[in-house]
């Protein structure tokens, strides 16, 4: 058997753990996890080469109903991931059971004809074998292009490297796409600006975590080998504005240490974090601002 290669977009309604797995089969944090909905808004390309292959992971944003301008882009961008693909990683969450959104994901998934795996999350909370097979029925008559499935657990890894054993064999023979230690398709810039707002969505709730985009001014590699970087949390409301400030600044303070923190782990130097807060007013029913807000441009091109 030849070398394998190709591409493998992972869909699902938002929260059932995508990106988890994505960072899992890469075996590095490349994308931004939470635990709350509609936390991935981009297309965000994980690469896994082993001796026998390589395959292009796709995390896509959770498909769901939307309510904004926002959830409708993030809608069409799962769904344009689809096509291109060579297979589909139909994800589904055993805790949360079979919902609205699953029908949803189903939908597109089965008018798109491209071949399929499904992966049942979060078996860890599995009750009982009977319950988890009653799952597992219920979720394989939803989809129909699914070839195989899987009971994983994204987060603890359980079945995770057999599912990545079966995708590379299912894969074509092809070429290796990218050199093998390049892990995402997206710049340290994309980056910098998600590992700020995972911040927002861990120390935030309610609706804070949904209205925040971020917008890197400042990307530089000064001489002195410090990385400095300039940004604003963009919120939609004044009175969201003195949240994320926090009392005597003690919350954009505190997304600051910990955002900076996580940069010098992932670009391996020291960094000079900046960071502004500023309202637009509903940014996310606005095509400029989501645009600039969600570093949606390279996903749309
Ligand atoms: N118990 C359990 N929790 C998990 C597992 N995988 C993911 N989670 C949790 O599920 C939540 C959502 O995970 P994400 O990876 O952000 O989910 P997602 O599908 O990418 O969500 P969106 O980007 O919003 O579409 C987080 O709190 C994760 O820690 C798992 O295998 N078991
Ligand atoms: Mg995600």
């Amino acid at each position: 058997m030849g070398f394998k290669s190709g591409v493998v977009s992972l869909v699902g309604k938002p929260n059932v753990g995508k990106s988890t797995l994505i960072n899992r089969l890469v075996g590095e944090k490349i994308a931004i996890v939470s635990d709350k909905v509609q936390t991935t808004r981009n297309r965000i390309g994980g690469i896994v080469t082993t001796e026998k292959g390589q395959v292009i992971f796709y995390d896509t944003p959770g498909i769901h109903k939307p309510l904004h301008r926002l959830g409708q882009y993030l809608v069409k961008i799962a769904v344009g991931a689809l096509n291109g693909s060579d297979l589909l990683l139909i994800m589904v969450d055993y805790e949360d059971g079979i919902k609205a959104s699953d029908h949803l994901v189903a939908k597109h998934v089965n008018s798109s004809k491209i071949p399929a795996f499904l992966a049942i999350n979060k078996i860890d909370v599995a009750l009982t074998k009977a319950s988890l097979n009653e799952f597992t029925k219920k979720a394989l008559a939803l989809f129909e292009n699914v070839e195989k499935h899987f009971l994983i657990s994204a987060e603890k890894g359980d079945g995770v490297d057999e599912l990545l054993e079966e995708i590379i064999q299912r894969l074509p023979e092809g070429p290796m796409l990218y050199p093998e230690d390049v892990i995402t398709d997206r710049s340290s810039r994309f980056m910098a600006a998600e590992i700020i707002r995972e911040k927002v969505l861990m120390l935030t709730k309610e609706e804070i975590p949904h209205s925040t985009g971020v917008y890197i001014h400042d990307f530089q590699d000064k001489e002195t080998g410090v990385l400095f970087i300039r940004a604003d949390i963009v919120v939609e409301r004044q009175s969201q504005k003195p949240i994320i400030i926090g009392k005597q600044g003690a919350m954009i303070k505190k997304i600051g240490i910990l955002a900076r923190q996580d940069m010098e782990y992932i670009f391996d130097s020291k960094v000079f974090l900046e960071l502004f807060v500023k309202v637009r007013k509903k940014w996310r029913e606005k095509d400029n601002f989501i645009q600039d807000f969600t570093n949606l441009r390279e996903d749309l091109e």
